[in-house]
């Protein structure tokens, strides 16, 4: 490995610890299996892949590439990226249909359980000479009457001041930017940070040359992710976006929602200041 790689992610990098972690996370998951499901719902993907050759006339030579990428998006281990970018915001609009309260998001391939337990007021991990103007994010969480909720948590992740996220490049240490913040008991919340950078999939991977081949701008605005539960509500799974960010209206994976954008104010100190509060449903 040469120096540059060494300190530069790389899409396998960041493809190998993406699926690592799904299969973490996911290792009793899975869904039931009901036949006819599976046949509805496969069938109905097949078909759709059926009509786009027939409509396109897809030749011989365009089958075998698409063959050949296929491989090369699980040997470089971007399905976790290439399903979470062009697929999740569909299945996060079907699950929104039946909730309330604060608008979801996608969760997306960069979540990792079990970070630092800070209090608010707290401070997201950071490196001493972290990049980005600080950012001071605040907030309450009340019920779907407008009723302050104890015991919430903000669980917390986000690129750094150059887009790329701590566990999935190299040189940034565990941990950073990422935290589980307690709210206080009438569920308000301060959590100081920096301003994100917009997110550009890896340009040396499949998704990322699919992109390319395609002519689509590979990027996301920059956003926070978020997990905001209690006990007695239903966790949301969102991300918050900022007002005038570049990407907002052309985000390559569809997730961004007229509800989630922040507006943050400069303050005196030059930092930035952005309020949000979240609503959450009483479990089912
Ligand atoms: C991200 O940072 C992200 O949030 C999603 C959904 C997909 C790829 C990278
Ligand atoms: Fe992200």
């Amino acid at each position: 490995m040469t120096t540059t790689e060494k300190h530069s992610p790389t899409a396998a990098g960041s493809g190998a610890s993406a699926t690592e972690s799904f299969r973490r996370a996911s290792a009793e998951g899975g869904a039931a299996v009901d036949p006819q499901r599976v046949d509805a719902v496969v069938r109905a993907v097949l078909e759709g892949v059926h009509a786009a050759i027939r409509t396109h006339e897809v030749t011989y030579a365009e089958f075998q590439a698409a063959k050949k990428w296929l491989i090369e998006v699980g040997e470089g281990g971007e399905w976790p990226l290439f399903l979470d970018v062009f697929v999740e915001h569909v299945v996060e609009e079907v699950a929104a249909e039946t909730q309330q309260g604060t608008k979801g998001s996608i969760l997306g391939p960069y979540y990792l359980p079990g970070q630092r337990r800070l209090p608010s007021p707290a401070t997201l991990p950071q490196r001493p000479d972290e990049g980005g103007t600080p950012l001071v994010f605040t907030g309450q969480v009340r019920d779907v009457d407008g009723n302050p909720v104890a015991g919430a948590e903000l669980d917390i992740w986000q690129a750094d001041e150059q887009g790329y996220y701590s566990g999935f490049a190299p040189d940034i240490p565990d941990g950073n930017l990422r935290g589980v913040v307690a709210a206080d008991d009438t569920g308000r919340f301060e959590i100081t940070t920096v301003r994100p950078a917009p997110y550009q999939i890896p340009t040396d991977g499949p998704t990322g040359a699919l992109c390319a081949a395609a002519g689509w701008e590979p990027w996301r605005p920059a956003h926070l992710h978020l997990l905001v539960r209690a006990p007695g509500h239903r966790q949301i799974t969102t991300q918050l976006y900022f007002q005038g960010g570049e990407w907002l209206d052309a985000d390559i994976a569809g997730a961004t929602k007229p509800e989630l954008v922040l507006d943050p104010q400069p303050q005196a100190d030059g930092r930035l200041r952005a309020e949000y509060d979240f609503v959450l449903e009483p479990v089912a």
